[in-house]
């Protein structure tokens, strides 16, 4: 075949097998001939290089003589029951690619080579079928990818089971080396093909409520400075304005301009035209716009409901989950039957549900006019809204996750994420995970809050949810921090947590709304922070601050107003500093969630004040979810002109369709997932998104996200609060503190404000949150102190039994000392990972008085000291 030169061009669009219209625009450097494989001869270790078993396959994975060596113990069942795999090469159609590699084996066997499609069928782009020998030979050959562009496929061996093979093959080692993916010819790549929409002019895709704010985005403007909003029907102009705010948006990588209309408020159909760019999307203004949004964002949950048959033209199934639940390191069986799929998979977990349920009972507070007993789940038409039937079914299920010493389990789900299949299809293993405190606090809450929503619909109901809040209280107070893990065999959501202090918090402060005791505020004297699922705070002040006959002057009271005010504040501020009106700085892992949340706190700053400009940031977040965005995605699926059409969402996957209603969890700075790697590198922080099905960490969905969404559109409707208690006469001055450093997930006292760590990525649910301020200042100094004054080896005790550094001794420093014996590899004194023991944890964790270093005396001292069986640390 007659080479072409190749092109000189350096950078050049990638292009996307899914919803062109939808993706980031990703530049790539295609350098002529350069090895697409970063690490291709080993010399340094197998870093980009990974293993895949299943089936009973058995291998690992290391180098010998700068060689890649995958030994491979046990073939398995499947021929990719053992692969060795590199992740994301870029292939363009029409492209030819050269593929080259040295490859031998200690025994002889045949293998497969390939690079293939990483998802949807697997399929092969390219695919060699190789008879091994201890000789080394060399696989060189070339190969156009006919195929659509994929700037996400894996190059893969199939070491496992080969059908030419008949019984069973010894342990040996396959050597690979010098491998080279190289792009020969490019002359037939049409490189702008699929180049994604990104339009000039953004907007709210659902539309806008009459009084609500209205404001366009603008981008790739040279020199325009008006902009009109034309009626889409009679293509009459309404309003004519002016761009304005011309600002360089670092974060999203353009500048931008911005157009108000919010004047316009007449119903009807429009778009926004500027001279010499594309019209924006059309939009909606009207009183009614959100309706069915708020219908469908509830009516998912229903479509997510476990344990019982659904129905649905496109996503009924049968009654899933049904089998009795193994308590985990028990034979116990148990019913935990129903509930709603937590999201793109199908555990089933305490904590996340705690914030859906608490969402949605205050969503139907603030603005209960908006939900109505015709939603299309089973229960409408039963005389109760469908937003507390569709919330009771959970809470149904979270009754049956009290053990009957009160506690509440932490999850249930298989040991493991299953395939791409409808939920009917997992039919593994159930396993309910021990109880943690962070699940009962929250568990506590919710049935406290519970127990009086549903008082007037089903008092029996209603009394059935107060003993089971009354029970986890008592076995709380019994059981401080006793936090959770994920057993080393269950990789599930772990939703793990560093501390439980907000969630009693919340606990505590619901407990007092239900019953007006106020023994329960002995344990609230500092108000909280979050509306994460890690971070709880704010829903204890939304009790109070919600409560009706609350105590305007009580402590409880005005430490949750000011710690509210002051997040609104600061979020406000973030979001009129951000041309699109975000309140973040910041985009990790289900950002929007973290947008509603922040929409939330300003909706309810403003009840508090009657200032409006925390509204106009509250309904800016809620702009920003609906399109307004660097994205330009309207992040609901079904919904707006651009939505997700490939989430991370087994049902949709499986049908081959979105699911209609979803948020996605959006976009994710910290590229989590193959498809963020490979779509979103090099791109600015708040564009990190993208619409495939293998991107979890940017475009999965959640029960947790979809109910932020709903109490946003309940709090930013001009009927929220009208039957709360009337703001305040006097407005509360709304100036920033400037030394204020939260971040909207992070935990904050009243008195003094507390930055968080930001987290890498994987970590961020585990680190967002901080100790109380005196803990951490203690904790902080004496470290700083040690590294100063003691020897490198032996850091002086800072709290004797705090083994995992947290500022308080609990039941977890004497597991995370038996972890760091049992499991040295993952939880011993020698890594730097987080689950390692810390020099410093060693330390504060050798309390039994024999000072030679931790051993399974001090994790016994420390249970004994948390029974009370001794006094003081060290014993
Ligand atoms: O499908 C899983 C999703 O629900 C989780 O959020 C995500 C992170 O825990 O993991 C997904 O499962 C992936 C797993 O972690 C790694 N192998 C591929 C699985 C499917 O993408
Ligand atoms: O929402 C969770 C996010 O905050 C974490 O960063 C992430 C990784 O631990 O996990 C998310 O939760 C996932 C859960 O573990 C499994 N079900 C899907 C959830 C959403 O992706
Ligand atoms: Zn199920």
């Amino acid at each position: 075949m007659k080479k072409h030169t190749l092109k000189r061009c350096a950078a050049v669009l990638a292009a996307c097998t899914v919803m062109a219209s939808a993706m980031p625009v990703v530049s790539m450097t295609a350098n002529a001939a350069t090895n697409l494989i970063s690490n291709s001869t080993f010399e340094s270790g197998t870093s980009g290089w990974g293993t895949y078993k299943e089936s009973g396959g058995k291998c690992s994975l290391g180098t010998k003589d700068g060689k890649l060596a995958l030994t491979v113990s046990n073939v398995g069942k499947l021929n990719y029951a053992v692969q060795v795999f590199y992740d994301i090469v870029p292939l363009y159609q029409n492209g030819v690619y050269r593929l080259k590699y040295d490859i031998s084996c200690t025994t002889d066997r045949f293998i497969e080579g390939m690079i293939q499609m990483n998802g949807g069928d697997y399929r092969a782009y390219t695919w060699k079928g190789i008879s091994l020998t201890s000789e080394p030979q060399t696989v060189d050959y070339e190969f156009t990818m006919d195929d659509e562009t994929d700037i996400m496929a894996k190059l893969v061996f199939n070491c496992g089971i080969q059908e030419k093979y008949e019984g069973e093959l010894p342990e040996h080692t396959i050597f690979i080396d010098n491998v080279s993916l190289e792009l020969v010819d490019d002359s037939k790549v049409d490189y702008n093909s699929n180049r994604p929409y990104a339009p000039s002019i953004n907007i709210n895709q659902v539309g806008y409520r009459p009084e609500g704010i209205k404001t366009a985005v603008f981008r790739d403007v040279t020199d325009q400075t008006e902009f009109s909003v034309v009626n889409a029907d009679t293509k009459e102009k309404v309003f004519t304005g002016k761009l304005e705010n011309k600002k360089d948006n670092a974060s999203a990588g353009e500048t931008n301009y911005t157009g108000d209309f919010s004047s316009v408020t007449e119903a009807g159909k429009y778009y926004i035209s500027c001279d010499g760019l594309d019209n924006s999307y059309t939009f909606e203004i009207g009183d009614k716009v959100y309706t069915n949004l708020i219908d469908d964002s509830v009516r998912m949950l229903y479509l997510q409901r476990c344990g019982v048959k659904v129905e649905d033209s496109e996503f009924g199934h049968a009654a899933c989950h049904t089998d009795m639940a193994t308590v985990y390191g028990t034979n116990n069986k148990i019913d935990v039957s129903g509930g709603w799929h937590d999201a793109g998979d199908y555990g089933r977990y305490v904590v996340p549900a705690a914030k859906a349920v608490a969402d949605l009972l205050y969503a139907y507070q603030a603005a209960p006019e908006l939900y109505s007993d015709s939603i299309g789940i089973p229960e409408s038409g039963n005389g109760t809204p469908d937003i507390l039937d569709e919330a009771r079914f959970e809470l149904e299920w979270m009754l049956k996750m009290q053990a009957p010493d009160g506690g509440a389990y932490h999850k249930v789900s298989c040991a493991s994420f299953p395939a791409y299949v409808m939920p009917t299809a997992e039919t593994a293993e159930l396993i309910v995970t021990p109880v943690s405190s962070t699940a009962t606090a929250d568990f506590c809450a919710s049935m406290a809050l519970a127990a009086e929503f549903y008082e007037k619909y089903d008092k029996d109901f209603a009394k059935k949810c107060m003993d089971a809040a009354n029970k986890s209280w008592a076995w709380l107070e019994a059981n401080p921090n006793f936090l959770f893990k994920n057993p080393e065999d269950i990789v599930t959501g772990e939703y793990g947590d560093m501390t439980d202090k907000d969630e009693s918090y919340w606990a505590a402060v619901q407990m007092y709304r239900a019953t007006k005791d106020e023994k329960y505020l002995a344990s609230a004297s500092q108000a909280k922070t979050g509306l994460d699922w890690s971070t709880v705070g704010d829903y204890g002040n939304i009790a109070i601050l919600t409560m009706n006959g609350a105590d305007k002057a009580s402590s409880v009271y005005t430490n949750a107003k000011d710690a509210v005010i002051k997040q609104a504040d600061k979020l406000a501020g973030n979001a009129s500093s951000s041309p699109y009106g975000s309140a973040l700085t910041k985009y990790d892992w289900g950002s929007n969630m973290t947008i509603a949340n922040a929409g939330i706190i300003c909706g309810l700053a403003q009840q508090l004040t009657g200032n409006d400009s925390y509204s106009k940031a509250a309904q800016e977040q809620l702009n920003y979810l609906l399109g307004v965005n660097p994205v330009a995605t309207c992040f609901v699926s079904g919904y707006g002109t651009v939505s997700p059409e490939n989430p991370h969402h087994r049902p949709s996957m499986a049908v081959g369709h979105a699911m209609k209603g979803m948020l996605a969890g959006g976009v994710n700075q910290s590229l989590e997932d193959s498809a963020a790697k490979a779509y979103c590198n090099g791109l600015p922080a708040a564009k990190c998104y993208i619409d495939n099905s293998e991107s979890y960490s940017t475009n999965e969905i959640t029960i947790y996200w979809n109910s932020p969404l709903t109490y946003l559109l309940s709090l930013t409707d001009k009927s929220a609060g009208a039957k709360n208690d009337e703001p305040e006469t006097t407005t509360t001055t709304t100036t920033t503190e400037t030394t204020t450093t939260t971040t909207t997930t992070s935990e904050t006292t009243t008195t003094t404000t507390e930055t968080t760590t930001s987290s890498t990525s994987s970590s961020s649910e585990t680190s967002t949150e901080s100790t109380t301020t005196v803990t951490e200042t203690s904790s902080t100094s004496s470290q700083e102190s040690t590294t100063t004054t003691s020897s490198q080896n032996t850091p002086s005790v800072t709290l004797a039994g705090d083994a995992n550094c947290d500022g308080t001794v609990s039941i977890a420093d004497a597991v995370l000392i038996m972890q760091s014996i049992a499991n040295p590899s993952k939880f011993g004194l020698s890594g730097s990972d987080e689950t390692h023991i810390t020099a410093q944890g060693s330390a504060n964790g050798d309390v039994n008085g024999n000072g030679n270093g931790i051993t399974n005396l001090d994790a016994l001292t420390i249970q004994k000291y948390m029974l009370n069986l001794i006094s003081k640390l060290p014993e």
